[in-house]
């Protein structure tokens, strides 16, 4: 791991699910990124807070951006060289409050990038304000009477929106390793949601054991209809006895990337460059 590792020691809590995700990130770019050729080809987009702390984790070029706008600078990057390997990482108040606006047009575009949201339903840097996925009554100091606006449910969101890669793991490092290789074989946006609880301000709320597997169940990945009402098996709210929360790849289908609509950035990919090294 030699050449992923920084020399930066991680400020997140002691026993932070995020360091969870970030030894799968590490396993699954350990084992694409031979070379430091391999590793000029990837670059790493995170927005502000916890989650977004992974930018100093990992040790490959990128931006470390506003809070709610990973989405348009992956989105710039892939322009600016089609053929670089791009990871958006965000947490929840930056994918579904600040900046859910992106991820809808990120689904319809399809620029091959991979987007990996830490969903731990909290504003967790900023000490515990509830997001657009806190459940029904949760209560913090800015909401003392608790969460009244029902939760969004960004599975069915995606892929309202058009999404061609959608999956939901949680934070586990293999399972993390798993789809970032499953989303890596796929061409096109791969929306990753990690289940993430914060141990802090949203404590584990046992989801482990509500949990089952879509790709053991015989879930069809294929069928869009499917998937919506797999989706819609968790709401995000409270965990009661009967609840069952899908996990794996909820749908997948090869679509033409927001790449190959545009014969620019097609040229510039055949040619494996970006616009600073063409003449012009
Ligand atoms: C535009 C903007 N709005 C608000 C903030 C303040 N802010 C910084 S971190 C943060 C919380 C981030 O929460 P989330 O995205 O869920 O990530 P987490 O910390 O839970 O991993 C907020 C609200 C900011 N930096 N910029």
């Amino acid at each position: 791991m030699k050449n992923i590792n920084t020399k930066t020691l991680p400020t997140w809590c002691p026993g932070c699910f995020n360091f969870q995700i970030l030894a799968g990130v590490k396993n699954f770019l350990n084992k694409q990124i031979k070379n430091e050729r391999d590793r000029e080809n990837y670059a790493i987009v995170t927005g502000i807070g916890c989650a977004s702390k992974i930018f100093d984790y990992v040790n490959l070029n990128g931006l470390n951006g506003l809070h709610g706008r990973v989405v348009p600078t992956c989105l710039g990057i892939k322009i600016g060289n089609p053929n670089l390997k791009v990871l958006g990482f965000a947490g929840d108040g930056d994918a579904y409050s600040e900046g859910v606006e992106h991820l809808v047009h990120a689904c319809r575009y399809n620029s091959d990038f991979k987007y990996i949201v830490h969903n731990n339903q909290v504003f967790a840097l900023t000490v515990g304000q509830p997001t657009a996925v806190s459940e029904l009554g949760f209560v913090d100091k800015t909401t003392p009477a608790g969460v009244k606006i029902n939760p969004l449910n960004p599975i069915k969101l995606v892929l309202a929106s058009g999404a061609t890669f959608v999956a939901r793991v949680l934070a586990d490092v293999k399972q993390v390793e798993w789809v970032l290789e499953e989303a890596a074989k796929h061409r096109g946006f791969a929306f990753i949601e990690v289940v993430q609880p914060c141990i802090i301000f949203h404590p584990d709320s046992d989801y482990k054991k509500h949990v089952y597997d879509l790709q053991e169940s015989g879930h069809d990945k294929t069928d869009w209809k499917k998937a919506i009402e797999r989706a819609l098996e968790f709401d995000y709210n409270k965990l009661d006895d009967k609840t069952r929360i899908p996990m794996g790849i909820f749908y997948q289908k090869q679509e033409e990337t927001f790449e190959e609509k545009f014969p620019a950035l097609t040229r510039l990919k055949r040619a494996g460059k970006g616009w600073r090294d063409i003449k012009r």
